[in-house]
């Protein structure tokens, strides 16, 4: 008999999908997504059907390994963490608690695996990265205009009548997205994609503009100088709920729509129509990816960008806003399981994530002993990752806590594995775009004496003598992690089995016109960013340019079929470089043909694919293919973001060579 049972989508995406789980003889046999859950709509995208793929791999880590000269030898899990115990016991006591290190990034998005972190505070705080790879500059810049990051709910965008996806590619990376966005089409809403590249989204426009990568700002600048000059503001909105717009129109008068077309390659015509269709068609709604603030501008495109819905007063209106994420719904939920309040403030060491090679290469007070890795993939994921490689590789002690034997995994010394969602009990929720809190049952018991992340972080807790560490079962943790909802809306997980729950956030975010800000108003001209030593108004700062040996950008976004590295495990097919057919840069390379993409920090291998939609200049390859097939972040240069300290990969320059022949072969 096949049983259904509700669990939970645990990647890191806008969607957090509910997803049912198709279960004979203690076996799950097919995985769908919920019809009740009101984002995903019964829709599973391919990485969340790869949920099962991953649970019955037969490569999958069933039992700690630990490395045995070049080897790995199994060992029992007491001994793994008497290991793990004794090298952070020896790390404090000759260096302090700073030379550990402790990386984890965006593999699994459930609260039960959120007890890592409250472990290492609990120990006092220790080394931890500090930025992100993936949106801190956007963040950054919408605490300065907004005072906060809040985004609609998903079902108003269906009211607006024009919607502008601004360097986000939902097609592939929130496909849950599509239906609203079908939706808002069937009233009669308008649909501007602006992306240098022809994604799959792009395709779905009425509008598609491709700037330069990287001038997003002067063209949001140009669209904002043609709204004032064609007297297209809100002069109501501006006067009761913004701060600083005389000095912002003032700053504007240079950048005309010829200016930015320039600047962005793009005619100064279509820059006005844009800015004519955002702005009449009220109310429009502006949806920010994480693709253009990947720069070394990343932060001061987003404030150009949130400056033309102030303009137009599309904030704090149905069907309006700047969507990028949505911090308001976190509020509700204590990670820490309630843990942390009472404890003294944990004192960590931190360091720009992006630039983790050059901080292992120098940190010296104390430099770094022992390095715990979950939830994450950072040989392949962190930029410049020759560098990591090298500078991972001098760590004395390195635990990597996953699925499967990644390439981080392989540079470790001690492997754990860990459960997948489908084996415990455990809530989830994403706050990049759907506000829901979904529940996720243990569908099937964990193989083996597998032991879950929750129990392992608890016997290292008790085995440290870890004072305040909740020595509690997971399912206790989980309703104190909820307990304000249950406080003010009387949440219990047993209702959350029965049906996902909206996390309360306003659906249409600052409807009050009250912003976050120090002025109570929305901030045009920023004093904390003048503070922070940036530009206090919104201004246009250009990206870095080719040089003459390198002469191509890299974009590197996101696969539609992977969620980062966690798909592409063991594959050994290379990259698929695709460039502009008439690109100089192709020189007589066929359609198909095994090339080298060589930049200053690394070369890796790819098949060359010849793509019209990627305009001459750029080479686009995906994120995420291994080491062995070729990892494009070997290309990829660690500069930050003008804000946030966010990785600027997109700042990186290439060329093209055709393959070495084999006998050469490629060198590692
Ligand atoms: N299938 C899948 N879905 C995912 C993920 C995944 O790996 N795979 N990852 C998840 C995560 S963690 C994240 S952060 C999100 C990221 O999702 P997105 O926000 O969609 O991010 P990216 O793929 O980085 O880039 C999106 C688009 O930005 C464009 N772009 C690049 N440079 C510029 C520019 O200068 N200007 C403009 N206007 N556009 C530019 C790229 O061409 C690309 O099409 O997706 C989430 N969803
Ligand atoms: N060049 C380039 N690089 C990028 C990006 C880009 O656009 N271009 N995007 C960046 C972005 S937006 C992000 S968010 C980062 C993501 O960087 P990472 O989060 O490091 O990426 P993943 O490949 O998803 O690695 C997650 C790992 O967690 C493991 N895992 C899965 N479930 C569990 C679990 O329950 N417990 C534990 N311990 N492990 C588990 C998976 O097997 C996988 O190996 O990458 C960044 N890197
Ligand atoms: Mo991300």
């Amino acid at each position: 008999m096949t049983q259904t049972l509700k669990f939970a989508c645990p990647l890191d995406c806008f969607d957090a999908c509910g997803l049912l789980a198709e279960v004979a003889d203690g076996r799950v046999v097919g995985l769908k997504g919920d019809p009740a859950h009101p984002v995903t709509r019964g829709r599973i995208c391919v990485k969340g059907k790869k949920l099962l793929e991953r649970l019955y791999h037969p490569q999958r880590l069933l039992a700690p390994r630990l490395k045995d000269g070049e080897k790995w030898k199994t060992i029992p899990w007491e001994t793994a963490i008497d290991i793990v115990a004794r090298q952070f016991e020896n790390a404090i006591q000759t260096y302090g608690r700073h030379a550990i290190l402790y990386y984890a990034d965006s593999g699994y998005g459930g609260l039960v695996k959120s007890v890592d972190r409250l472990f290492f505070n609990r120990l006092g705080g220790v080394t931890v990265p500090r930025g992100s790879l993936c949106w801190a500059a956007g963040m950054a810049a919408q605490r300065y205009d907004f005072g906060d990051v809040r985004g609609h709910a998903p079902h108003d965008l269906v009211q607006a009548r024009c919607i502008v996806i601004w360097g986000r590619n939902p097609v592939a990376t929130n496909p849950h997205l599509m239906p609203f966005l079908q939706k808002a089409r069937q009233q009669g809403a308008r649909l501007i994609v602006i992306d240098p590249i022809k994604t799959l989204s792009a395709r779905q426009a009425d509008i598609h503009l491709q700037p330069r990568p990287g001038t997003d700002g002067a063209l949001a600048l140009g669209m904002a100088h043609h709204l004032v000059a064609s007297n297209r503001v809100d002069d109501a909105f501006l006067s009761r709920h913004t701060h600083g717009f005389n000095r912002f129109a003032d700053s504007l008068q240079a950048l005309t729509p010829e200016a930015a077309a320039a600047v962005t390659g793009l005619d100064a015509n279509t820059i006005r129509r844009t800015a004519e269709q955002y702005a009449d068609r009220i109310p429009s709604s502006i949806i920010i990816g994480m693709g253009l603030q990947r720069y070394t501008n990343g932060g001061q495109t987003v404030r150009c960008i949130d400056a033309l819905a102030a303009l137009t007063g599309n904030i704090g209106r149905s069907g309006g806003g700047v969507n990028y994420a949505n911090r308001s719904i976190t509020r509700w939920i204590d990670r820490d399981g309630g843990a942390q309040s009472d404890a003294p403030p944990p004192d960590p060491r931190t360091f720009p994530l992006p630039r983790m090679a050059h901080f292992l290469r120098s940190a010296k007070t104390p430099p770094i002993k022992v390095i715990m890795v979950a939830k994450a993939n950072p040989l392949v994921q962190v930029p410049d990752s020759r560098a990591m490689q090298a500078a991972f590789a001098r760590v004395p002690f390195k635990i990597v806590i996953d699925m499967f034997m990644t390439d981080t995994a392989r540079a470790a010394d001690l492997v754990l594995p860990c459960t997948s969602i489908l084996e415990e009990e455990d809530l989830v929720y994403s706050s990049m775009f759907s506000p829901y809190l979904n529940y996720a049952r243990q569908v099937v018991a964990p193989p083996g004496d597998l032991l879950s992340e929750y129990d392992l972080f608890r016997h290292l807790a008790r085995r440290l003598n870890l004072s305040g560490y909740p020595d509690i079962p997971a399912r206790h943790f989980l309703e104190n992690a909820i307990r304000p909802l249950t406080r003010e809306f009387g949440l219990t997980i047993d209702r959350l089995q029965t049906a996902p729950f909206k996390l309360p956030h306003d659906d249409v975010p600052w409807p009050d016109g009250k912003f976050a800000t120090p002025s109570g108003r929305y901030e045009f001209y920023s004093n904390k960013a003048r503070q922070d030593g940036g530009p206090p108004l919104p201004t246009y700062i250009p990206p870095l340019d080719a040089s003459p040996a390198f002469t191509l950008r890299l974009l590197t976004p996101h696969h539609a079929h992977s969620l980062h590295s966690q798909h592409f495990a063991f594959r050994d097919d290379v990259p698929v470089a695709s460039i502009h057919p008439d690109a100089p840069e192709r020189q007589g390379l066929a359609s198909g043909q095994a090339i080298q993409v060589v930049s200053p920090q690394g070369q890796i291998p790819a098949r060359l694919e010849p793509d019209p939609g990627v305009p001459p200049g750029i080479l686009k390859i995906d994120q995420g293919w291994w080491h062995q097939s070729g990892a494009v972040n070997r290309l990829t240069r660690d500069t930050l973001s003008d804000m946030g300290e966010n990785a600027a990969f997109f700042e990186t320059f290439c060329r093209i060579e055709p393959a070495p022949d084999k006998q050469g072969g490629h060198t590692p």
